[in-house]
């Protein structure tokens, strides 16, 4: 049982952390029991050693002793480390008559010849890691170990993290810095990052990384790439990570020199062969590759008029010698179909592929499947192809890293999100042979760009080990892990986490229209008709009558018919069809009332106000984390959450004026398209700077900024409203291709400076360099001359969108 009241944050944690250590830091934790003294190991292999070694660090993080090593079993209370095997042996005894599976481990204490001993072992020395890990999360977390009899074992065999990293350093949609593998076309002399990387993964049970991008480089499978990939693999091994490659399926032609690539080709299926051989040579404990064909212009079987399972089986053949498997990517579509015939649905594209080919794929072959039918959005229904296939294997593909939600600027934690999908397959008496994630770490400190997303990568670790765990205990094990027991902090944080997700939805894209970002772009900022008119196939056909895609069986796209009766009757029937995926089924007049008693246009507009606002919450409520977590985290969630509140706004009024301008309806409410306090920069009196049309028009106020087109430009304006206290907002555009310069002064006092230095991904003005500055507490008297001066740089011409005027209170709209 926890015991929280025991447990309290020393002051030595206030000071500067980096996020580095993640859940991992073993900070100071007041223990019911004192733990023994000595620790053994029964012998000195790899990962034994690191599990011994790890169970010392953390041990002296959370009560400053150090465990004795000692190279035989001691006499005296013990943590003892070992095989089921190894223990076995040295307590012959104590009823160890069941067998683990190689990754499962067993906690035990137990008393032998009147000493007690706190034993962990495992199916495997990987096992053996994994309990050292549970051992050490339950003291972490205030967990008694007194008295410990727990087996646990994974849920899945294939437990993997996927990296996109290129071979020269980028990470493809990566957002906490370069690749921590690769560097200029090769690997990293200095592999110690990955090593790190490797404590987190088997932290969590996670024993399988790809180390480059499903958009493969076919180089990574010749000789002189070889013996890289085996330093990286070595670098992970104490970890029992093994890793695995993506590879190209036209290697054979375009690395082989072959003439062709047709899986069916016997001097293909040679070419396969040899290269694996040549791969396990160096590398006997690969786990296997994986392959994206005919997707987003991989080349693939199609080729050759061959199918999914030919491409599949050829390449699994060559590896199933050496026992490795092929995840073989159900994220099969068409990005050039036709936007104008109705029957089109990319939703349809992994079904139709594969569910024709079931049965046909070798033993050793996983179909790796989103979670949704399209991307990764925020809102999606499980892929129907779950249930679909049969007689193939089956590992779901889930995302980590925030792609379409938010790169790790925003809070969105996606626990909650992949708990509703895994209930559904769980329903559906399905066993998923495994899981992908796709991670994306990279070198900054924090591993992903924000402290707060690190929970992402934590929960996906926790659930392929167990899917049945409840977000909320995933949550609270690792809050208390990496920001400490205090109870504010824990309640605090674990609200802000659960609860961020429907936040995001609510001013991204709610009702099932999926995040409204640029398709077609960085997949970050609002563009509403991004998706639209266009072959990728993300759209939401949403125009001046109605919204949503019509994927019914009776008139639509026939989508809905890919799932099993009930669930399609479900789905198909608007009556019955959950409101939060109406406009991913179907196409409704804005009129439409839903379940709520709501129209979808004043669900739109409630929806964007009311994500915005909890999203403007958050940073009162980290505020009164100060001081009771270090400072240094502190002020970067701080920082984060601030950007994030603004970005919100930016979403919310986007999308808002959007439908505004299109369906013609008012919001009952009366917000749509008023702004109490603001005024537009092009209003202002401007000295230098130009009105600019702003695209799409509607990630800026009424479709316009300004542009400085000189060294420096200022627009000014007259305040004319009641003397008192007030807030500034000063939205500016931040782009990636300069780092302007801002200055706000009041009657020629200089109130705020700033460089517009984020990393924001786009060169434009647009809805994801559109940023918010907030000058709290400034005193305004009427005649106040308020001035804003912008100094571009480089591509960057010091944007202003407007600024808002704001009495304290009158900030929530
Ligand atoms: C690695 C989406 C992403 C791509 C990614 C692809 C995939 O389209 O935007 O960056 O490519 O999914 O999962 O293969």
């Amino acid at each position: 049982m926890r015991t929280l009241l025991f447990l309290f944050s020393a002051a030595l944690w206030l000071h500067g952390e980096t996020g580095y250590d993640a859940w991992l830091r073993y900070a100071p934790v007041k223990l019911a029991r004192p733990l023994p003294a000595t620790i053994f190991a029964a012998d000195d292999s790899k990962s034994l050693t690191a599990a011994r070694d790890e169970v010392v660090r953390g041990v002296r993080g959370i009560t400053a002793l150090t465990l004795r090593i000692e190279s035989s079993l001691p006499k005296e209370e013990a943590i003892v480390l070992g095989t089921m095997e190894q223990i076995r042996g040295l307590f012959p005894q104590s009823g160890w008559n069941q067998s683990l599976d190689p990754d499962a481990f067993w906690l035990r204490t137990l008393t032998s010849g009147g000493v007690r001993y706190t034993v962990v072992t495992g199916g495997s020395d990987r096992g053996v890691l994994y309990g050292a890990f549970a051992l050490l999360r339950k003291i972490a977390t205030g967990e008694s170990v007194g008295a410990l009899d727990e087996k646990q074992a994974p849920y899945a065999p294939i437990r993997w993290v996927n990296q996109w990293d290129n071979l020269d350093g980028s990470i493809e949609r990566g957002y906490g810095g370069r690749s921590i593998f690769w560097e200029g076309g090769h690997a990293r002399q200095d592999l110690s990052r990955v090593s790190d990387y490797g404590r987190m993964l088997a932290s969590l049970g996670i024993n399988g990384a790809t180390i480059d991008n499903v958009n493969a480089d076919k180089r990574l499978l010749s000789d002189e790439y070889i013996p890289q990939v085996a330093r990286i693999a070595e670098a992970f091994r104490p970890w029992g990570v093994r890793i695995a490659l993506s590879v190209d399926f036209g290697s054979p032609q375009s690395l082989g020199g072959l003439d062709t690539f047709d899986p069916l080709d016997p001097k293909v299926a040679a070419w396969w062969k040899q290269r694996a051989d040549a791969v396990y040579a160096a590398i006997p404990d690969l786990a296997g590759f994986v392959l994206k064909a005919d997707s987003e212009g991989r080349v693939g079987p199609s080729a050759y008029k061959r199918t999914h399972a030919d491409a599949a089986n050829v390449v699994s053949r060559a590896l199933a010698p050496h026992h490795g498997v092929l995840l073989y990517r159900g994220f099969v579509y068409d990005h050039h179909m036709d936007w104008n015939n109705p029957k089109n649905d990319r939703a349809r594209a992994a079904y139709d592929n594969f569910k024709p080919l079931d049965g046909q794929f070798n033993d050793n072959v996983i179909i790796q499947i989103k979670n949704g039918p399209i991307d990764f959005q925020v809102r999606e229904p499980v892929s129907p192809l779950f249930d679909a296939l049969e007689k193939t294997n089956e590992a779901m593909e889930l995302q980590v890293t925030q792609e379409y939600m938010g790169q790790a600027r925003h809070l969105v934690f996606l626990a909650p999100q992949w708990r509703e999908v895994l209930d559904v397959v769980r329903r559906q008496n399905r066993k998923l042979r495994g899981f992908a994630g796709v991670v994306n770490v990279g070198l900054d400190d924090n591993w992903m760009g924000n402290n707060l997303s690190q929970a992402n990568l934590y929960a996906y670790g926790r659930f392929t080990w167990n899917p049945a765990l409840t977000s909320e205990a995933v949550v609270r094990e690792w809050t208390l892990q990496t920001f400490g027991s205090d109870p504010r902090v824990v309640e605090t944080i674990d609200a802000m986490q659960l609860g961020s997700w429907k936040t995001y939805e609510n001013y991204t894209g709610p009702l099932g229209l999926q995040t409204l970002t640029d398709i077609v772009g960085n997949h970050y900022g609002v563009a509403v008709e991004a998706s639209e008119n266009n072959g990728w196939g993300q759209w939401h056909r949403a125009d001046a009558r109605g919204v949503g895609m019509d994927r019914t069986v009776a008139t639509g796209a026939g989508y809905i018919g890919q799932y099993s009766t009930q669930v399609a009757r479900t789905y198909e029937n608007l009556q019955s069809c959950p409101d939060e995926l109406l406009l991913f089924m179907h196409h409704v007049p804005y009129t439409y009332v839903l379940h709520s008693g709501k129209t979808v246009i004043q669900t739109i507009y409630d929806s964007h106000y009311e994500g915005a606002r909890a999203a403007e919450a958050y940073v009162p409520q980290w505020q009164p984390l100060k001081g009771k977590i270090d400072d240094q985290r502190y002020a970067a969630v701080l920082a984060q959450l601030k950007y994030q509140a603004g970005q919100a706004q930016v979403w919310r009024d986007s999308v808002v004026s959007w439908f505004l301008k299109e369906s013609g309806i008012p919001d009952v409410k009366g917000r749509a398209g008023h702004y109490p306090g603001r005024i537009e920069a092009e209003s202002m009196t401007l000295d230098g700077y130009s009105p600019v049309d702003v695209k799409p028009w509607e990630t800026a106020s009424r479709g316009k900024a300004i542009a400085c087109g000189q060294a420096k430009c200022s627009a000014s304006t007259r305040f004319d409203g009641t003397a008192g206290w007030y807030d500034l907002r000063v939205q500016y555009f931040d782009q990636n291709n300069g780092i302007s310069h801002f200055r706000t002064s009041i009657n020629k006092q200089v109130v705020d400076e700033w460089d517009a230095a984020d990393r924001i991904p786009t060169r434009k003005m647009d809805g994801s360099s559109s940023t918010r500055r907030e000058i709290s507490g400034i005193a305004l008297r009427p005649g106040d001359q308020i001035m804003i001066e912008g100094t571009p740089n480089g591509g960057e011409p010091a944007g202003l969108d407007y600024i808002e005027i704001l009495s304290p209170p009158a900030k929530a709209p």
